[in-house]
């Protein structure tokens, strides 16, 4: 997706129904997620880019860029609604309903960077708990390869960092509270058994 340009369409949900996350995350809560947050974000970017011609050919990454230029309330909005669907895609792509295991050189770059898988989950949690308010959790990677836990806040991406994304985690009231009410760490804890390794890894070797 991020390489699509602007009319910006809701990719096919990527997996066989609302409820294939589950007992992880509910069927209400992908629906929810899925078809009216994610949906609402590419609609509200559509809405906005309508007006501005100049940037109706820019990627949602190119767009990631371009809408910090962008002075007032438009860049922000911009800003916000660019960052919803990147951060979506990216949430939504990095989850499959198969539970697998970290593997190969992410594997090894994780057990040389943290110790331990068991140490990168704690890691991550204590990032996703310690986010206050609404943000995400990323599992990135700078150009030697070194991975980092970055967290950032509402739908801030890592554009304009050295990093670039493996994992991310949605911390959000919304993508948990129906399942796990106040519980965060519960929610991320759990959420490991939904990682699709192979596409981290992918990502950890682009
Ligand atoms: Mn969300």
């Amino acid at each position: 997706m991020q390489d699509m340009t602007y009319p910006f369409t809701l990719p096919p949900l990527p997996y066989p129904s609302y409820a294939a996350l589950e007992p992880y995350l509910s069927a209400e809560t992908v629906y929810y997620h899925y078809e009216k947050l994610f949906a609402g974000y590419v609609n509200s970017l559509n809405t906005l880019l309508a007006p501005l011609p100049a940037y109706q050919q820019l990627t949602l990454t190119q767009l990631l860029g371009a809408a910090t230029l962008l002075p007032g309330p438009t860049g922000t909005r911009l800003c916000n609604s660019a960052g919803g669907v990147y951060n979506h895609a990216f949430y939504f792509a990095g989850m499959m309903p198969v539970t697998s295991q970290p593997h190969g050189q992410l594997l090894r770059a994780i057990q040389g960077q943290f110790g331990s898988f068991g140490a990168l989950k704690t890691a991550f949690a204590q990032a996703g708990v310690d986010r206050f308010g609404s943000g995400w959790v990323w599992l990135c990677a700078d150009d030697a390869g070194r991975l980092h836990i970055l967290s950032t806040p509402y739908q801030v991406t890592l554009e304009g960092t050295a990093c670039r994304p493996v994992l991310l985690c949605d911390v959000w009231e919304h993508a948990y509270y129906l399942d796990y009410k106040n519980d965060r760490a519960e929610y991320i804890n759990n959420w490991w058994n939904l990682v699709d390794w192979q596409r981290a890894e992918n990502q950890y070797l682009c």
